[in-house]
C-alpha cells in the first residue's frame, strides 16, 4: 500500500538542523521539496486565474517551470538567513513561512497581502520572515544583500544572504559591483543565478560572450553550475555554499540552469522561443522529475498534490474575504520594524556583546 508522506506545513521552515547536515535529504525533507514546488505552482497559477477575472492589478508575472530554484535554495537557508527573491520567486516566501492566502492578497492589493495593499503587488517582502522585496531595477537587490551580509559580518552573526538574479541581470554593473566587493570581502553571499536563458525575448547568445558562471572566477569565489530543474541538485548546491559563507569562506554564485515555460508576463505568447526547445524542456519539469523520483520510494505523491489543492483553495476563499486597504490608515508595512523571524539568538547575542563592549569601555 503506498504511503501518503505528509510536509511541513507552511507556516513552518525547516530547522537549522535540516540544512546543516551535509547528510542525504530525509525522505520527509524529500517530499517537501515536492509539495512546496507545487504550492509555489499553484498559488501562481491561483493568481493567474484572478488576473484574469479582473482582481489583480497591473500585469501577471509567474515562474512555471523554474520553481525547484527558488524552493531548493530556500529550503537550504536557516531561518535565521535572509533572502532577496525576485518577484517571480514565490518558493522563497512560501518556505520561509508566508501563508498562501497572504500571497493571493498581496497580488490583489487587500490589506491582508503581505503589504497589507500598501504595494506594487508583485514587489513585496516580509521582514519577519527575512525576505526583502524586490525593486524593479534589475540588478539592484545584489548590492542590497550585499549590505546584510556586511552587517552580519561585522556583528560577527552567523547568517548568509541568498540573493536571486536573472541571466539578463548578470550585465548590469551592480551585480559585477556586488561580485566584486562580496569576493574581496569573503561575504556570506549565495548569488542565485537564474538563468532561463532569454531576458523577455533575448536569447543568451545576444546577452553575453561569456557566460556569466565562468564570471565568478574574476572576483575570487567559486561558481557551480546547477540543474535548475532538479530541486534536490539546487538543494545540494545551495547548502555547501551556505556552509562555505558561514565558515567565513565567502561567496558562491550558484548558476542555475532552467527555462520558464511561461512569458515574460500574462501579456507575452513567448513566440520567441523555439517550439522544439520549448518541448525539450517540458519534458523536465522539476515537479514532475520530483514526483517520479518519489513515486520510485512508494510516495503517495497525488495525495501530497491533492492537499495542495484544498489549501490553495481554501487560501483563495480567505484572500477573496480580505478587505481593500483602508485610505486612513498610515503605512503600517513600513512603521514597524518586527524581529524578523529565527533571530532570538542572534539578538541574544548582540546584546551580550553590546554589554562586554560598555563593561570594557
Ligand atoms: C535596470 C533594468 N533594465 C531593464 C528593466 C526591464 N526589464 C524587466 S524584466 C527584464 C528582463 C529580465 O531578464 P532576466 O534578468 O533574464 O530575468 P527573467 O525575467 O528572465 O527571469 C527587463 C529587461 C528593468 N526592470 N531594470
Ligand atoms: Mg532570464
Amino acid at each position: 500500500m503506498a504511503r501518503t508522506r505528509t510536509a511541513p506545513p507552511p507556516s513552518a521552515p525547516p530547522s537549522d538542523a535540516s540544512s546543516e547536515q551535509a547528510a542525504p535529504l530525509a525522505l520527509e525533507d524529500r517530499v517537501a521539496l515536492l509539495r512546496f514546488m507545487h504550492l509555489h505552482r499553484a498559488v501562481e497559477s491561483r493568481g493567474h486565474v484572478l488576473y484574469r477575472q479582473g482582481q489583480v492589478p497591473g500585469s501577471y508575472y509567474d515562474s512555471h517551470g523554474q520553481e525547484a530554484i527558488p524552493v531548493g535554495v530556500a529550503y537550504a537557508l536557516s531561518p535565521r538567513d535572509r533572502a532577496t527573491p525576485l518577484h517571480r520567486d514565490m518558493g522563497v516566501h512560501l518556505v520561509r513561512g508566508t501563508e498562501p492566502a497572504r500571497i493571493l492578497g498581496q497580488y490583489m492589493g487587500r490589506a491582508g497581502g503581505v503589504t497589507e495593499g500598501r504595494d506594487a503587488n508583485l514587489h513585496f517582502g516580509d521582514p519577519r520572515r527575512g525576505c526583502v522585496g524586490m525593486v524593479s531595477a534589475l540588478g539592484d537587490m545584489a548590492c542590497v544583500a550585499l549590505g546584510i551580509a556586511t552587517a552580519a559580518k561585522l556583528r560577527g552573526e552567523p547568517r548568509c544572504v541568498a540573493t536571486f538574479f536573472g541571466d539578463g541581470a548578470t550585465s548590469r554593473g551592480d551585480i559585477h559591483e556586488a561580485m566584486n566587493w562580496a569576493g574581496l570581502h569573503r561575504l556570506p553571499v549565495l548569488f542565485v543565478l537564474e538563468d532561463n536563458q532569454f531576458a523577455y525575448s533575448t536569447p543568451a547568445a545576444e546577452q553575453f560572450a561569456v557566460h556569466p558562471s565562468r564570471r565568478a572566477e574574476g572576483y575570487g569565489f567559486p561558481a557551480v553550475d546547477v540543474d535548475g530543474n532538479d530541486v534536490e541538485a539546487v538543494f545540494a548546491a545551495a547548502r555547501d555554499a551556505r556552509r562555505r559563507a558561514l565558515a567565513g569562506e565567502g561567496p558562491t554564485l550558484l548558476s542555475c540552469r532552467t527555462l520558464r515555460m511561461h512569458g515574460h508576463g500574462a501579456h507575452d505568447d513567448m513566440s520567441y522561443v523555439p517550439p522544439a526547445m520549448l518541448e525539450e524542456w517540458a519534458g523536465r519539469d522539476p515537479i514532475a522529475r520530483q514526483e517520479e523520483r518519489l513515486r520510485a520510494l512508494d510516495v503517495d505523491v497525488e495525495a501530497v498534490a491533492a492537499e495542495v489543492r484544498e489549501t490553495i483553495d481554501a487560501a483563495t476563499q480567505e484572500a477573496l474575504a480580505m478587505p481593500m486597504p483602508s485610505p486612513e490608515t498610515p503605512l503600517p508595512a513600513f512603521a514597524e520594524a518586527p524581529a524578523p523571524l529565527g533571530d532570538d539568538a542572534a539578538v541574544a547575542w548582540i546584546g551580550a556583546l553590546a554589554d562586554l563592549e560598555r563593561g570594557d569601555a
